[in-house]
């Protein structure tokens, strides 16, 4: 197969009706905090246990057309000793991998971060091509406050955003292009939106100088809402809100938008889903890459213990079709019974 047919296979297995992506590619610090939170100690057999549990839940490949991979279990066997590449290929699930190396303090300004990893990019996609993956993700960090980010940082970060999607398409891998806005701080929802536009016009133009092709990539922003230490926007006025800049900045070749949870509990990110796709059609399919909204009622049943592996992929299964029901709109509290 050419590289345009193997991204067109992949963006096609990807964005799926009633389908979304899972996002299970915590870097070490990250997955610590998370099974810190449940009494669990990270090591490396723990982290095969548990993602091993959850990425062969019986039927999660109705729900998840792709799961995001950290490059440790990429290279892992389940618990059945199947490589976890083919566990994933064997549930109609499509293997993806984090490519970014991180972010680090933008030089020059303060309090703002830069995303790293472009050094070697290129031998490494080819390593985890090998090993089963299709497509990649890089995720850029922004922060608001009354003076962050920075012009600097909305430029720097939108480079090699569009420069990591261009390497990766012309290896025939699909880039997911993750431009988080984080949700911290105590922010309007309108600063929010000014900040997101400004984010996604800078990334577009980035990757329209790279040249990247707009029909072979998935975009994972952050939904325009107010910071955490800010009142609650409801799921009504964070879709408005959300749906207002995206149609103001992002092209409609992008084939999907697969919307970060970013903090937001697991039952406000389905909402949130649901309501957005409850404004009428939009030129993109709009879907969910969630980590912790998918995952955390996961760990909580697991909580290190093996025996509760049926409990936590059924709590796995169930955020998966409630979330796989918001990206049609049909998702309604009382489905969380
Ligand atoms: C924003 O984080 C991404 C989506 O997860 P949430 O839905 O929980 O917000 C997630 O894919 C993230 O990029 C990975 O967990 C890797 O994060 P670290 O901090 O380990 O690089």
């Amino acid at each position: 197969m050419g590289i345009q047919d193997e991204l067109a296979s992949t963006i096609q297995s990807l964005v799926q009706p009633g389908q979304g992506i899972l996002a299970a590619d915590e870097s070490h610090p990250t997955i610590a905090k998370r099974f810190h939170a449940v009494g669990v100690e990270s090591s490396e057999e723990k982290r095969r246990e548990y993602r091993s549990l959850i990425l062969s839940a019986p039927g999660l490949g109705e729900f998840i057309s792709g799961v995001i991979l950290f490059e440790e279990t990429l290279g892992q066997k389940s618990l059945d000793n199947v490589p976890i590449p083919q566990l994933l290929e064997s549930q109609g699930i499509v293997p993806g991998i984090k490519v970014d190396k991180g972010k680090q303090p933008l030089v020059n300004a303060p309090g703002d971060e830069i995303t790293v990893g472009l050094d070697g990019l290129e031998d490494r996609l080819e390593i985890y091509k090998n090993a089963g993956a299709r497509f990649a993700k890089w995720r850029d960090v922004f922060h608001i406050s009354d003076t962050l980010p920075s012009r600097q940082a909305v430029e720097a970060n939108a480079e090699v955003l569009a420069r990591y999607a261009a390497v990766c398409q012309a290896m025939g891998i699909v880039p997911i292009v993750e431009p988080e806005v984080l949700i911290d701080g105590d922010h309007t929802i309108e600063r929010c939106a000014d900040v997101s536009e400004a984010v996604l016009r800078e990334v577009f133009w980035a990757l329209a100088r790279h040249r990247v092709q707009l029909e072979h990539m998935i975009l994972k922003p952050s939904m325009v809402t107010p910071g955490k230490e800010n009142q609650k926007a409801t799921p009504e006025q964070v879709a408005e809100a959300t749906v207002r800049v995206f149609r103001r900045v992002v092209p409609a070749a992008v084939p999907g938008i697969n919307f970060l949870s970013g903090g937001q509990t697991p039952e406000e990110a389905t909402l949130n889903l649901n309501a957005i796709n409850n404004l009428g059609a939009q030129p993109w399919a709009l879907s969910f890459s969630y980590g912790r909204a998918l995952q955390e009622p996961a760990q909580k049943a697991w909580a290190g213990n093996l025996d509760n592996g049926p409990a936590a992929q059924e709590a796995m299964l169930k955020r998966a079709r409630l979330n796989g029901a918001a990206r049609s709109g049909t998702y309604s509290p009382e489905m969380e019974d």
